[in-house]
C-alpha cells in the first residue's frame, strides 16, 4: 500500500445528552477524523480522545497536533506491506496512541477493501454478532439513574455500567441493584478514589458487581494490585493499559481480573489484537470499551469485538444513544437481545457519509505524496 494522501479533519458533534463521569461533563465531541488514501482506495479512522485531556493525557487537539507535526511526515509517500506495519514507521514518536490508532485503523479499512474482506475477519474476528452493554453517565439523582437503567435493560442491553465518584456512589449503586437484582452490573470510577478510601470501596462488595473499573489513579497498575487483594469484587483496568506488556504486568501483579480494551488507547488494531491474545492466554476476561465514538470509531470497535478474547459484553452500543445523525450508514443498531451483527462487507462495512462529514467539518488539511 502506498500512502498517497492523508486528510485530517476536525468536526464538532453535539451528544444527544451530556455524558458525566468523575472527570467532568462531555457535551460535544471534537471528532478528529483521518482519511487515508492508498493505491486509490480511501480508508477512515477516528481519534477517540476526549475533548480535553481528562481521561488520559491525550485530547482531540494534542492528537491533531501530533498527527500533523510528527506522524504525517513519517508516512506520506511511504509504502507498507500491510496496515500493521505502519506502527514501525511511527515508533519514533513516544506514546500518543490515540493519534497513531486513527492512522493505523484507516489503513486496516483500506486493506480490507483491497482484499475484499470485512475488517472483522481481517483482524481475526470469529463472531457474527457481538454482545452489547451500555455505559451510563452520572445522573441528577439515584431515581433518575434507575429510570435510565430501566430504559437500557428494556432495550435488551446485556450489561449495565454506571459511572461513580465519591459522594455519588453507594446510593446510586444501591438504588440500581435494588430495582434490578439480577442484571450484570458494573461501575467505573475513572480514577476518582485513593487508597485511603479502601474501607469505603469495600462497601461496594455487597452489591454483587461484575467489576469495578479503574478506581485509582489513571496511570497506575501497582496500587490497584494492592487494592485488589482487599476487595471481593474483581477490578477492571482501563486508562493505564497502553499495550500488551501493560496487560501482562496487570495480570501478573494481580491488579486486574478484567481488562477493558480500547482501540485508541492501545494504538490501533494490531496492538489491540495482542492485548486480546494476552487476556485469552491468561484466561482473563476482556471487553471492548468505548469513547463516545462517531460511527467511524464505532465500526472499528464492532470489528475488534468479534475476536474470541472479548468474553464480556462491551460498551459498544447503538448510534442513536449518542447522535441525532451518525457519520455512517446504516447507523449502528442493537437487537432486542442486546447484540450488533458484525458487518460482512469489505473494510469498515458501513457507508461513510462523506457529504455529512463535509457539512460538519470545521477545519481540514490534506497532505499529498510528491
Ligand atoms: O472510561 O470507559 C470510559 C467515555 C469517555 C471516556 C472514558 C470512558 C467513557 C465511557 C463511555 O464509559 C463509553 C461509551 O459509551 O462509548
Ligand atoms: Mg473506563
Amino acid at each position: 500500500m502506498r500512502i498517497e494522501a492523508i486528510t485530517l479533519r476536525r468536526l464538532r458533534m453535539r451528544l444527544r445528552t451530556p455524558f458525566e463521569a468523575s472527570f467532568g461533563v462531555i457535551r460535544d465531541r471534537d471528532v478528529v477524523l483521518v482519511e487515508v488514501n492508498a493505491d486509490g482506495v480511501t480508508g477512515w479512522g477516528e481519534v477517540t480522545a476526549t475533548p480535553e485531556p481528562i481521561f488520559t493525557y491525550e485530547s482531540a487537539a494534542t492528537a491533531a497536533l501530533v498527527i500533523r507535526n510528527y506522524l504525517v511526515p513519517q508516512i506520506v509517500g511511504k509504502s507498507v506491506a500491510s496496515a500493521a506495519d505502519v506502527q514501525g514507521l511511527l515508533s519514533g514518536v513516544r506514546g500518543h496512541e490515540m493519534a497513531k490508532a486513527s492512522i493505523e485503523n484507516a489503513l486496516w479499512d483500506i486493506e480490507g477493501q483491497q482484499k475484499s474482506v470485512a475488517l472483522a475477519q481481517l483482524v481475526g474476528g470469529t463472531r457474527q454478532e457481538i454482545a452489547c452493554g451500555v455505559s451510563i453517565g452520572m445522573q441528577a439523582s439515584p431515581e433518575v439513574l434507575v429510570e435510565k437503567v430501566r430504559t437500557e435493560v428494556q432495550a435488551g442491553y446485556q450489561r449495565i455500567k454506571i459511572k461513580v465518584c465519591p459522594g455519588r456512589d453507594l446510593d446510586c449503586i444501591r438504588a440500581v441493584r435494588t430495582a434490578f437484582p439480577k442484571i450484570l452490573l458494573s461501575i467505573d470510577a475513572n480514577s476518582a478514589y485513593t487508597l485511603d478510601q479502601v474501607d469505603h470501596l469495600k462497601r461496594f462488595d455487597e452489591f454483587d458487581l461484575l467489576m469495578i473499573e479503574q478506581p485509582l489513579w489513571w496511570d497506575d497498575i501497582f496500587w490497584h494490585a494492592k487494592l485488589a487483594r482487599q476487595l471481593k469484587t474483581p477490578l477492571c483496568l482501563d486508562e493505564p493499559i497502553r499495550h500488551a506488556r501493560d496487560a501482562q504486568v496487570a495480570i501478573e501483579m494481580g491488579a486486574a481480573k478484567v481488562i477493558n480494551i480500547k482501540l485508541g488507547r492501545v494504538g490501533g488494531h494490531s496492538e489491540a489484537r495482542e492485548v486480546q491474545a494476552v487476556c485469552l492466554e491468561n484466561k482473563v476476561h476482556a471487553w471492548c470499551g468505548g469513547m463516545l465514538e462517531s460511527g467511524i470509531g464505532r465500526a472499528h470497535n464492532i470489528a475488534v469485538s468479534s475476536l474470541p478474547g472479548y468474553t464480556l459484553p462491551g460498551d459498544v452500543s447503538a448510534s442513536k444513544r449518542y447522535w441525532d445523525e451518525d457519520l455512517i450508514e446504516p447507523e449502528v443498531e442493537v437487537s432486542a437481545k442486546g447484540t450488533i451483527p458484525v458487518p460482512t462487507a469489505p473494510g469498515l462495512g458501513y457507508r461513510v457519509r462523506t457529504e455529512l462529514i463535509e457539512r460538519l467539518t470545521l477545519e481540514k488539511e490534506t497532505w499529498r505524496a510528491r
